[in-house]
């Protein structure tokens, strides 16, 4: 591992090298990994995305803290501790710095993983879910770093929507307010995460990696050095319905409420309570949409930089 450009960062070399060449990278995160999903599926998943970006003919970069080092491509034996220990601290942007100086293991949000991004130079990140404004926000103020930070990080982050647990509506305006296009990817409407459907109008929706690009490449030529969202709904086959997770959804936050569980810790809990109640079917779904949003911005990336 070489010492990052900026020092703080150690990118793996094969991720050096193609920043260096100005080829494509893809930024995937970590919290879905150590936090989101049970294990084994964290890892496998993490390995599963970095091959679908690897088959695009683009370098894979997965972003965590390992033993105080912010490090942008990891190795399997890295991937598994994240996925195994589930000590993993969830590392937002404010929790970058105590991190590394404490010298310990933490993974990723989105919201974290922009702050690398944008300082390695990377514009393309895969996730799952995006972060947002929760529901109740109007009382607990919770609203996920992601919506802030991307209006600082010029990258492109495809995701399928945000948690059917937050306030959709609210995070919309959100995003509008700072500025961030989101553009639906083959659909017309804001997906829901385990759900297609949705009643959110988007917009724009673009029906091709190289618009996708085109459109990223302008919002940053309007010296726009924020965020661009791509909304990918989760493939039909492995879609859930509504009357099957809405429920599901409502339980879980109820179940968390009620167990006083607040702040970072709520997106694992009512995960991990969904994917019990909906016997697997969400965990397939939340799998499957992660594989292929990481298959996308790898394309995405790639229609980029072929410019
Ligand atoms: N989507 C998932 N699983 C996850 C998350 C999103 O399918 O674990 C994580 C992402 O890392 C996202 C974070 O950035 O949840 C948002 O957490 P919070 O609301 O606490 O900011
Ligand atoms: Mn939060």
């Amino acid at each position: 591992m070489t010492r990052g450009f900026t020092g703080l960062l150690r990118l793996a070399p094969e991720v050096e090298r193609a920043l260096i060449r100005s080829q494509p990278v893809v930024a995937l995160e970590t919290s879905l990994v150590a936090h989101g999903l049970p294990h084994p599926d964290g890892l496998e998943v993490a390995l599963r995305c970095e091959d679908r970006v690897r088959e695009a003919g683009v370098v894979p970069a997965t972003i965590a803290v390992v033993d105080g080092a912010v490090r942008v491509g990891l190795d399997e034996e890295e991937l598994e501790r994240l996925s195994v220990a589930r000590t993993a601290r969830k590392v937002g942007p404010r929790d970058l710095a105590a991190s590394v100086v404490s010298g310990g293991l933490g993974a990723t949000t989105v919201a974290g993983a922009l702050a690398v991004c944008r300082i390695a130079g990377i514009h393309f990140m895969a996730t799952g879910g995006l972060g947002g404004v929760h529901r109740g926000w109007q009382q607990t103020r919770d609203v996920s770093a992601d919506t802030y930070e991307i209006a600082f990080a010029a990258v492109c982050v495809v995701c399928s929507g945000v948690k059917s647990l937050l306030d959709v509506s609210a995070t919309l305006e959100e995003l509008e307010t700072r500025g961030i296009p989101v553009i639906g990817y083959r659909t017309d409407s804001f997906p829901l995460f385990y759900r297609r459907d949705s009643p959110h109008h988007l917009p724009d929706r673009v029906d091709d990696a190289a618009t996708v690009a085109a459109l990223a490449a302008t919002h940053w030529g309007f010296a726009r050095a924020a965020g661009v969202i791509v909304a990918n709904p989760v493939a039909e086959e492995a879609a859930l319905s509504a009357d099957e997770i809405d429920p599901a959804v409502d339980q879980a936050l109820a179940e968390a409420e009620a167990a006083g569980i607040r702040g970072a810790d709520v997106t694992p809990f009512v995960l991990g309570r969904v994917h019990e109640l909906t016997e697997g079917r969400s965990l397939a779904a939340n799998r499957r949409l992660i594989e292929d949003n990481a298959a996308l911005a790898a394309e995405i990336a790639r229609a980029y930089y072929a410019e």
